[in-house]
């Protein structure tokens, strides 16, 4: 009698044990990014019956975003999302889906992302880190206050940079470099400290940016991605079943993410319209220096990154 009361006991305990995991990411519950990891979650959950929980810790309420490899690195967090060119300081190669004029749609992102990601992976593991999927931000266009004829409209305004590439872009053009958050582009325009950005459609929206401004050019400069990634240890220390379960609501993730990029491009940029924004091409001048300034950029982060800028664009380039 007692046995079996021991044995029930047991059996008990084991189907209540419940992980719990933190995931953090810098942008906000309404961004479609933080719904499809929510999404996410609640599938892990689902299919695993309670064991992992994963709770989404969106806005930088719990690290700043481009704190949080480090933090998730450190354990920290079990889990965290953050832009992967965040990550270029120590992983240059992160920096790939950020040059300019490279990807021209989202097919082209996809194979990108397929070179990409045994570099990725090969980074994380060595830090302690593993990858689960990653999602393309819809394309980068530019938002300014005043039409734009030519580079030398830039000279003397400040440009809004959210990474490396945007910093050394906002340079080439003459203007001062001003670093806000994605969250914070709203009130930075309010406030007058930035004339200009580069960054998606979906971004304007999402910051009601047709108060102050009133021109978007669909450039299509890059199309930088999300990575949502896990503390290795944390993710060992789950049952293999478990394992199983967030590695395959990952993949159907990463598949739902592209799709709804894709949608979300094109719905933002309509929106952008009915708000009264002047959606338009950029003057034929203007997109030959555009295309002179990517030149030299690639150049520059070709020569900065090294071999690994190689294994990920010559067959980009080769294998059309
Ligand atoms: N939005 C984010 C990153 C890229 C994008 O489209 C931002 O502007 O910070």
């Amino acid at each position: 009698m007692k046995l079996f009361l021991l044995v029930a006991l047991a059996a008990a305990s084991v189907a209540h044990a419940q992980t719990r995991w933190q995931l953090a990411t810098g942008y906000r519950t309404e961004s479609f990014h933080t719904q499809n990891i929510a999404q996410f979650a609640s599938e892990v959950e689902q299919a695993t019956a309670g064991a992992l929980r994963i709770e989404v810790r969106p806005n930088n309420t719990l690290f700043k975003l481009a704190e949080i490899r480090q933090a998730v690195q450190d354990g920290k967090a079990e889990a965290g999302e953050t832009i992967m060119t965040s990550m270029v300081g120590e992983i240059p190669i992160a920096g790939a889906d950020a040059v300019p004029f490279v990807v021209h749609s989202y097919r082209d992102a996809r194979r990108l992302w397929d070179l990409q990601r045994p570099l990725i992976d090969k980074h994380l593991a060595a830090r302690g880190l593993q990858a689960l999927y990653a999602v393309p931000w819809p394309p980068q266009g530019l938002f300014t206050s005043a039409p734009v004829r030519s580079a030398a409209d830039f000279q003397g305004t400040r440009m809004r940079t959210y990474n490396q590439s945007t910093q050394r872009i906002a340079q080439m053009l003459g203007a001062t470099p001003v670093d806000v958050p994605m969250v914070e582009v709203n009130q930075a325009l309010a406030s007058r400290r930035m004339d200009s950005m580069i960054t998606s459609a979906v971004t304007g929206v999402e910051n009601r940016v047709w108060d102050q401004i009133g021109f978007y050019y669909g450039i299509n400069a890059w199309f930088p991605k999300n990575l949502v990634f896990v503390n290795r240890q944390a993710f060992e220390a789950l049952p293999p079943t478990v394992r199983e379960a967030v590695t395959r609501a990952a993949a159907r993730a990463e598949a739902r993410g592209w799709a709804l990029s894709e949608a979300v491009a094109t719905e933002s940029t309509g929106e952008l319209q009915r708000r009264g924004m002047r959606v338009d091409r950029v003057p034929a001048t203007f997109e030959a220096e555009l295309k002179r300034l990517g030149e030299k950029f690639s150049r520059e982060w070709v020569q900065a990154v090294g071999n690994e800028a190689n294994v990920i664009f010559v067959p980009y380039y080769f294998q059309r």
